[in-house]
């Protein structure tokens, strides 16, 4: 069977590449070049997560699959005004090319397209690019050039939603001993002794770990491995039952259960500084081993 593509339109006018190929399936927005959707065929369960009640509307990030957090993670540094987690998950990208490679998988990539509103919140020269490759694991890197004439700081992250038998009985392994920043006790630091299991509300930053990491699901016998390439820090999220019903794009009800993210990333004192004429590059790559 051999590969196809092609690029559809919502109801709302968004538009999305959608993506068929021997090795896996998968449905990318040029709003915010935002992967909804990725499975490969070998897998008997989804790997991420895409919220039955995600919104898709135009300037509004999809709840689930992808979303990239670029040219800072969390709040504006100083603008509250300006979009949490920067606004290149809510704004056009342009498709520059799509390519089916040798293996069967297929290479997309994509260009951030500046509104107004974004040269307001960033008004520097820069070159965003993000090639996802879709196959028997999904790859995602994101190239930031600098084409000022001075250097910049950002922050990022791939913010992936994972699809998870549930959220009581995986464990998250590959953070254990580093120091992590936890947003539920005022940013304090602690080290993470065990590895991650989950029993509350948790948002954390793992700070200078440049390790892959494992959601190991026995329910579903398989592990999730999420390798990681120019990225210092991790960051390991799920709201529970309080936080997930305050939010109209969560789910029905319990769907917060069957989802953890896990994000690539680089914040706090791993954003990055990038010099003129300089790129920078992050990458993740997503694979599942089942067992
Ligand atoms: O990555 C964790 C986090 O920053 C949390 O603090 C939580 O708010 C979450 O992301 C969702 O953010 P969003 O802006 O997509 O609602």
């Amino acid at each position: 069977m051999g590969s196809s593509w092609k690029i559809n339109h919502d109801v709302n006018g968004l538009e999305f590449i959608e993506i068929s190929n021997p090795l896996a399936e998968a449905k990318i927005g040029l709003q915010g070049a935002h992967v909804a959707w990725w499975r490969p065929k070998s897998s008997s369960e989804d790997v991420l997560w895409l919220s039955s009640n995600a919104r898709y509307e135009k300037g509004r990030s999809i709840r689930g699959g992808v979303p990239i957090c670029w040219p800072w993670f969390g709040d504006h540094p100083t603008d509250g005004n300006f979009c949490v987690h920067g606004f290149a998950r809510v704004i056009p990208w342009q498709l520059i090319k799509v390519v089916d490679l040798k293996n069967g998988a297929t290479q997309v990539s994509l260009k951030l397209k500046p509104t107004d509103e974004a040269k307001k919140q960033l008004t520097y020269n820069y070159d965003l690019e993000l090639t996802i490759t879709v196959g028997e694991s999904l790859y995602l890197n994101l190239k930031t050039t600098n084409l000022s004439n001075h250097p910049f700081v950002i922050s990022e992250g791939f913010h992936t939603y994972f699809y998870v038998s549930d959220i009581e009985s995986i464990k998250v392994t590959g953070l254990e001993n580093m120091v992590f920043s936890d947003k539920f006790a005022n940013f304090n630091r602690d080290i993470q002794r065990e590895p991650i299991k989950f029993s509350g509300p948790f948002d954390r930053v793992y700070t200078n770990t440049s390790n892959d990491c494992y959601i190991e699901d026995e329910k579903f016998n398989r592990v999730i491995t999420i390798k990681k390439s120019n990225s210092d820090s991790t960051v390991i999220w799920t709201p529970w039952d309080k936080i997930a019903n305050q939010m109209a794009d969560m789910g029905k009800k319990d769907e917060w259960r069957r989802m953890v993210c896990v994000e690539t990333a680089n914040l706090l004192e791993n954003s990055v500084v990038i010099y003129p004429d300089v790129s920078h590059s992050i990458a993740t790559e997503y694979s599942v081993q089942e067992f």
